[in-house]
């Protein structure tokens, strides 16, 4: 069986708003955005330092870390923002976010699992199911797989079709009743609850339909690209 490559304990510098700097310690899988540091000793996020530069606001609460890879997050503008289908498909999509917001709502409730260990309980996702959008699409016998394109390049993952209906899986545009902050991926990311949070791809703009499935961001990086819970190589 394949070992996951440990992530990475990244020490540097971040450019913030205004100019300001701060060192950030990455514990785990991705980079901890902005929020100061997480010790790997105790899990802690540092808030002193957070609070110092007038950060608490986006300073995850309720459990969650921000996990980044890139040096700045995408910012949602829903006046150029667009959902882009395309690959196998018989008819490529580029929806706004208010085509987003006018297919079929559906909600569920449901624990968030971060392959290093730490679990925010009970986070209620709203969103649209993959095949309401595929609907009209129509992807070609061809299509057997979905590469989900991050705006924060390089980030992305995959699907297979079978996996992303699953009754639970959303691109999800609110997060506990609000749309989808900044940091957690605004306007809209995936949502596989079954899976370690790695394939959760936030501030998704494009979704590929092809027939060979590339490996996602983590991936590449050692871990499973079938991610259930307690039966990948990241458990
Ligand atoms: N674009 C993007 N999506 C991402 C990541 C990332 O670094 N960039 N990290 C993934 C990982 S490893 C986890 S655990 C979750 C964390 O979600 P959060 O940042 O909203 O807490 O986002 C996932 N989606
Ligand atoms: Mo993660």
């Amino acid at each position: 069986m394949a070992t996951p490559e440990q992530p990475r304990e990244n020490l540097g510098q971040r450019r913030l708003g205004r100019g300001a700097f701060v060192g950030i310690v990455a514990a785990g899988v991705g980079t901890l955005f902005a929020g100061g540091a997480i010790s790997r000793a105790t899990g802690k996020i540092t808030r002193p330092l957070a609070d110092n530069l007038g950060l608490a606001g986006i300073v995850p609460t309720s459990g969650w870390r921000i996990y980044t890879v890139a040096s700045t997050m995408p910012r949602f503008d829903p006046a150029t923002w667009r959902l882009t289908v395309g690959g196998l498909v018989e008819k490529s999509l580029s929806l706004s976010y208010a085509d987003v917001r006018d297919l079929p709502r559906v909600q569920q409730v449901s624990d968030f699992h971060c392959v290093t260990g730490w679990i925010v309980k009970n986070v209620t996702w709203t969103g649209v199911r993959i095949d309401d959008v595929l609907k009209h699409a129509r992807p070609t016998a061809a299509a057997t797989a979905l590469n989900f394109v991050s705006s924060e390049r390089p980030y992305e993952d995959t699907l297979t079709r079978k996996q992303a209906a699953l009754p639970d899986v959303l691109l999800a545009y609110e997060l506990d009743g609000k749309p989808v902050p900044r940091e957690h991926g605004a306007p809209l990311r995936l949502v596989i609850p079954d899976m370690y949070g790695y394939k959760s791809v936030k501030w998704v703009e494009q979704i590929d339909l092809v027939d060979v499935p590339e490996d996602g961001y983590w991936e590449q990086r050692g871990y499973d690209r079938d991610a259930w819970i307690g039966r990948s190589n990241g458990a």
